[in-house]
C-alpha cells in the first residue's frame, strides 16, 4: 500500500517543477505551461502543504505593474481557497541574459545593483505571502575561465550582497531567514560556493550569519561526488539546516532533478532516516519543510507530472516507514550496541580532565590494549545489510 501523504508531512513543491515545460539544452519544451493556479489546486489535491516559486514562476520577468497585481491576486487566491502555504520564495537571477555573468557577483556593477533591487522586490512579496524562509541559489554565480573572475572580489561582492538583504530583512521587520543553496557548476562552468562545506565557511563571515543557513539539494551535492547525508549532518550540527532540496541524482555528472529516492535510494534512505530521527547518534533532527526540487521526465505529459509529485511524496513516506522499522528492530538494537556507535556520544576525556591528566593515565597509552583494540571487529557489516533489508522491505 502506498501511503497517502497529509499536510502534517509538511510537503512542498518548487512551481518551478510541476511547471518545467521541459525544455533543455538540445530540445524543445515537450509540455504546454502550466497555470500556477492549476498548479496550486492539482498540488492541494495530493495531500501537499506548500507551494514554493522564483519571482519569475509567478509573473514574467518585465511584466508591468498592474499585470503583476493581477497575477498574484489570482495566486494569493488559489492559495486561500487551497489552504496551502507559501513557506519560501526565491529570485531568479540566473535566466534572462541580463544575468549571464552573474547577478551578485557579475563584473558589472550596474547588474549587481539591478539584482539587488530585483531581490527586494520578492522579498516585499515574500513578507506578504507568510514565507519564513527565502532561497539563494546563485547558478550564475561563477565562470567558465578563470582568467575571467576575481574570486576574492566575488567573494567580497556576494558577501556585500547577502549583508544588504539581510539588513533590508532586520529593517523591514519581515520575519525571514535566508537559505544559501551550493551547486558545484550548471549552468557556469564552475559556480561559486559549491558545497555545503564551502557555503558554511562563506556564512561564518556574514554580518547576520545568525539569520543565514543552508538550503542543500541532494542531486547538488551528489554532483559534487559528496555524502549527501553527511553534508546535511554537518550542516544540522552547525544549526544551519534552514531548508532542504529533496530529489534524486545518480553520480556525478549534468544536474538530473530526478524524482526523490530515483538516483541513490540508499543515500535516500539513510537521509530520511536523519532528518526523521537524528540519525545514528540520536543528534538533532529536522522540522522545516520538505521541498521537492525535481523535474518530472521530459517524456511524460500531464500524467507524468501529477503521477511524480505523488512519487515524491509517497517514496519519502514509504522510507519513512521503513526507517522507523529499522529502528524499532530489536536486532538492530543489538547490531547498534555491538558496533559501538552510541560509545562515540561520550566525550574522549572524562569531566575535568585535561591534557596533564591525560598524560598522567598510564590506561590511556602505557598499557593501552593496542593489539586488543586493533583485533576488535565492529560488525559493520551486519548492521549496514540490516539497513538494506530493512530499506528493501524485507523484515
Ligand atoms: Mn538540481
Amino acid at each position: 500500500m502506498t501511503p497517502a501523504p497529509t499536510r502534517d508531512d509538511h510537503f512542498s513543491f518548487g512551481l518551478w517543477t510541476v511547471g518545467w515545460q521541459a525544455r533543455d539544452p538540445f530540445g524543445d519544451a515537450t509540455r504546454p505551461p502550466l497555470d500556477p493556479v492549476e498548479a496550486v489546486h492539482e498540488l492541494a489535491a495530493r495531500g501537499a502543504w506548500g507551494v514554493t516559486f522564483h519571482d519569475d514562476d509567478l509573473v514574467p520577468f518585465g511584466a508591468d505593474e498592474s499585470d503583476r497585481e493581477k497575477r498574484i491576486a489570482r495566486f494569493k487566491e488559489a492559495v486561500s481557497e487551497t489552504g496551502l502555504v507559501v513557506p519560501m520564495m526565491t529570485t531568479n537571477l540566473f535566466t534572462h541574459p541580463v544575468f549571464k555573468d552573474g547577478g551578485f557577483t557579475s563584473n558589472d556593477r550596474g547588474v549587481r545593483r539591478f539584482a539587488l533591487r530585483k531581490v527586494m522586490r520578492n522579498l516585499d512579496l515574500a513578507a506578504e505571502l507568510g514565507a519564513t524562509t527565502y532561497v539563494f541559489w546563485g547558478g550564475r554565480e561563477g565562470s567558465e575561465t578563470d582568467a575571467a573572475k576575481d574570486v576574492g572580489a566575488a567573494l567580497d561582492r556576494y558577501r556585500e550582497g547577502i549583508d544588504l538583504l539581510a539588513a533590508y530583512v532586520v529593517d523591514h521587520g519581515y520575519g525571514i531567514r535566508f537559505a544559501l543553496e551550493p551547486k558545484p557548476n550548471e549552468p557556469r562552468g564552475d559556480i561559486l560556493l559549491p558545497t555545503v562545506g564551502s557555503m558554511l565557511a562563506f556564512i561564518s563571515t556574514l554580518e547576520h550569519a545568525d539569520m543565514v543557513g543552508v538550503n542543500p539539494e541532494v542531486g547538488h551535492e551528489q554532483m559534487a561526488g559528496m555524502n549527501f547525508v553527511h553534508s546535511v549532518a554537518q550542516a544540522l550540527w552547525h544549526g544551519k539546516l534552514f531548508h532542504i532540496d529533496l530529489n534524486g541524482q545518480r553520480g556525478a555528472k549534468y544536474d538530473q532533478d530526478l524524482i526523490f529516492g530515483h538516483g541513490d535510494l540508499l543515500s535516500a534512505f539513510f537521509l530520511v532516516d536523519l532528518l526523521e530521527h537524528g540519525g545514528p547518534g540520536g543528534g538533532r533532527a529536522y522540522d522545516g519543510p520538505r521541498h521537492f526540487d525535481y523535474k518530472p521526465l521530459r517524456t511524460d505529459m500531464a500524467d507524468g507530472v501529477w503521477g511524480s509529485a505523488s512519487a515524491n511524496m509517497a517514496t519519502y513516506l514509504i522510507l519513512r516507514e521503513r526507517a522507523a522499522a529499522f529502528r524499532a528492530d530489536p536486532e538492530v538494537g543489538e547490531a547498534l550496541e555491538a558496533s559501538g556507535l552510541g560509545e562515540l556520544a561520550t566525550p574522549t576525556l572524562a569531566p575535568g580532565e585535561g591534557h596533564a591528566a591525560l598524560v598522567a593515565d598510564r590506561s590511556a597509552y602505557e598499557t593501552f590494549d593496542v593489539e586488543g583494540a586493533a583485533n576488535r571487529s565492529y560488525g559493520f557489516v551486519r548492521l549496514s545489510q540490516l539497513a538494506v533489508e530493512h530499506a528493501l522491505g524485507a523484515r
